[in-house]
């Protein structure tokens, strides 16, 4: 990690979220534990810190678009009843491709009515809106059906889309019943293109502590987003 933007001193800033300056440095370091998982996506990030390029590891080729290119994209998120596997909520589709510079609207329905309450302290139940000394990610808006949030009380989060490397976190809220679900929007752009793994931060899974099952799996509470 030679990266002539200093990763060293960046490391601590970028593993916390932007709005998480007042929360303990235990939170901060299991955000650095749940980032680990995208290794490959976070040393990437950090070695193109400085670069103009674009390009990552992960692809050879750049799209760039602009920010008047709105993109749409849905995420579902099924309870483990709906989808066949009980205990074992997912988003569907579990992931999605955008092109590099649009603003991407991405949408998720949840149809699961239940809760994943994070520990008081935790920093996941706070809209991240990416890195903005960086500058991968800009936007980071976020809509409960319709109206504005910045963040969801811990006790009240049913799930999250967590993308550890660009610093994005979009908590969402059990909806009313399951046949009544909770919309929300989430507008941003990024600046980069790449590979990267997104990841549930609420306790959904199962287990005692709720962090087996679904939490672990790839295409049920993690996956990947691809920007071209
Ligand atoms: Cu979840």
């Amino acid at each position: 990690m030679d990266s002539p933007t200093g990763s060293g001193a960046g490391t601590g800033s970028r593993a916390a979220p932007r709005h998480a300056s007042g929360r303990s440095a235990g939170h901060r370091g299991r955000a650095l534990a749940v980032s680990a998982g995208a290794g490959v996506a976070v040393a990437a990030a950090l070695a193109l810190g400085g670069c103009t390029s674009g390009q990552s590891a992960a692809t050879s080729t750049v799209q760039k678009v602009s920010a008047n290119t709105i993109i749409h994209r849905k995420l579902v998120i099924e309870t483990g009843k709906m989808d066949g596997k009980p205990g074992w909520p997912r988003f569907t589709p579990g992931g999605f491709t955008a092109p590099a510079g649009a603003t991407i609207v991405l949408t998720i329905v949840n149809y699961d009515d239940g809760t994943a309450p994070l520990p008081p302290a935790s920093p996941w139940g706070q809209v991240w809106g990416g890195d903005a000394t960086f500058g991968e990610v800009t936007g980071g808006t976020e809509l409960v059906n319709g109206t504005k949030v910045n963040e969801i009380s811990n006790q009240l989060v049913s799930h999250t889309f967590e993308i550890p490397a660009l610093l994005v976190n979009i908590p969402i809220p059990a909806a009313s019943s399951s046949s009544n679900p909770v919309t929300v929007t989430y507008t941003f752009r990024v600046n980069k293109s790449g590979t990267f793994l997104w990841i549930c931060a609420a306790p959904c899974g199962s287990g005692s502590a709720g962090m087996g099952g679904a939490m672990g799996a790839n295409g049920w509470m993690r996956g990947y987003v691809h920007i071209t």
